[in-house]
């Protein structure tokens, strides 16, 4: 992997580039589509790439070892060809996962104890085998098994597992560089910043990151409660230190808002459930701000569901439309919201990084973020 930098904002930290993979390459600022289970549900893969276009996609360690299973995956030859998809993917480690679907984890040094939320069956995931997974799945980019700590979190917990995760981290470099490419293309590796909310710990794990001097860096443990302003106090002090010649991913984040305001801060990936989870209950994201279309006031409202036209959805399906889809349950209504989120969440990247280039992105993004902040 390698990351060309092409500009730098001069009124704020934001950054364009380019990321080759062997996959093909990736346009930051970058907005990965969640693919959980190896789709992107209920979106198809023509409609995802005419649609929404991603360079990217990503998917989930936790949920693709339980099912289909590592053996599976590694008879179809991987998962790009099991769902046909022919640009990059990541996979999350399951540090996240485990802590977030599993009941009944145990943490330990060696690695996590945990219980299947779907049989209840017991497993272990040690960092090892969080890159053995991760190998056989055959992602192009493949994430550090780590603790993300919750919000709140006391302090010494947070400092003894930022250390905890600062070891793991080791381990997954020592054995990743001693497991070949298992699918004749190359994959990366990327560590990630831990520290909950605390300053101190956030530059001590930066800087500990930094050191390992891998391809490029991710940050976890945010957006998990706090306050969007302590997001991005943390943000900050962790993009400070990040080599600047190396892309940042910031994991799990966000809004609409959120995005802009994390690229102003130095950030060049996100990935995040919201438009997708969202969008199959029936909120949508628009640059006016967000609406739920199964709200009443929309009963008879003829009017396209967004007339900026993201996506084809967006101009042939009306709101009254849409809204009664909802109302009778019909799955049509859940796509529709999810290919249109998507879009937009995809547009509003490319967006960025079009002003990024032009040199007035502080200005669009001030101007973005005040009329997104909106409900319809
Ligand atoms: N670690 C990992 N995955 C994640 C997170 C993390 O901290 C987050 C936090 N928002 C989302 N996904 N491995």
């Amino acid at each position: 992997m390698k990351f060309d930098l092409l500009t730098t904002d001069s009124q704020s930290q934001a950054r364009a580039g380019v990321v080759h993979t062997d996959h093909g390459e990736i346009e930051t600022p970058i907005f990965m589509p969640v693919g959980t289970l190896g789709t992107i549900k209920g979106v198809h893969q023509s409609e995802l790439k005419q649609e929404v276009n991603p360079d990217i996609i990503l998917a989930n360690t936790y949920h693709l070892y339980l099912r289909p299973g590592t053996e599976i995956l590694e008879k179809a030859g991987g998962l790009h060809k099991f769902m046909n998809w022919d640009r990059p993917i990541l996979t999350d480690s399951g540090g996240y996962q485990v802590y977030s679907l599993s009941a009944n984890r145990k943490i330990k040094e060696e690695g996590v104890k945990f219980k299947s939320h779907i049989d209840g069956s017991y497993h272990f995931f040690t960092p090892e085998r969080a890159m053995d997974i991760q190998r056989s799945i055959g992602a192009d980019i493949i994430m550090a098994f780590d603790e993300c700590t919750p919000y709140p979190c006391e302090y010494n917990y947070a400092r003894r597992s930022m250390h905890m995760t600062h070891r793991w981290l080791k381990r997954c470099i020592e054995h990743f560089d001693n497991t070949p490419d298992k699918y004749g293309y190359k994959q990366t590796l990327l560590p990630i910043v831990q520290g909950s909310t605390y300053k101190d710990l956030r530059k001590q794990s930066a800087e500990f990151i930094a050191n390992t001097n891998q391809h490029a860096n991710a940050i976890g443990g945010l957006s998990v409660g706090e306050p969007a302003e302590e997001m991005y106090a943390m943000t900050e002090v962790v993009t400070e230190i990040l080599p600047k010649d190396k892309p940042r991913y910031l994991m799990g984040v966000g809004t609409p808002i959120n995005l802009l305001e994390n690229v102003a801060l130095g950030v060049d990936m996100f990935d995040c459930v919201m438009p997708t989870r969202n969008g199959r209950n029936g909120m949508i994201f628009t640059a006016h701000g967000s609406m739920n279309v199964k709200n009443k006031k929309w009963e008879a409202d003829f009017s396209p569901l967004d007339e900026a036209g993201y996506a084809w959805v967006d101009t042939y399906y009306s709101k009254a439309y849409v809204r009664h889809l909802f109302s009778v349950n019909e799955m049509l209504g859940r796509q529709i919201c999810t290919i249109h989120n998507l879009a937009f969440y995809l547009w509003l990247m490319r967006e960025a990084r079009k002003h990024i280039i032009a040199g007035d992105f502080r200005t669009w993004k001030d101007k973005m973020v005040k009329q997104m902040d909106n409900r319809l």
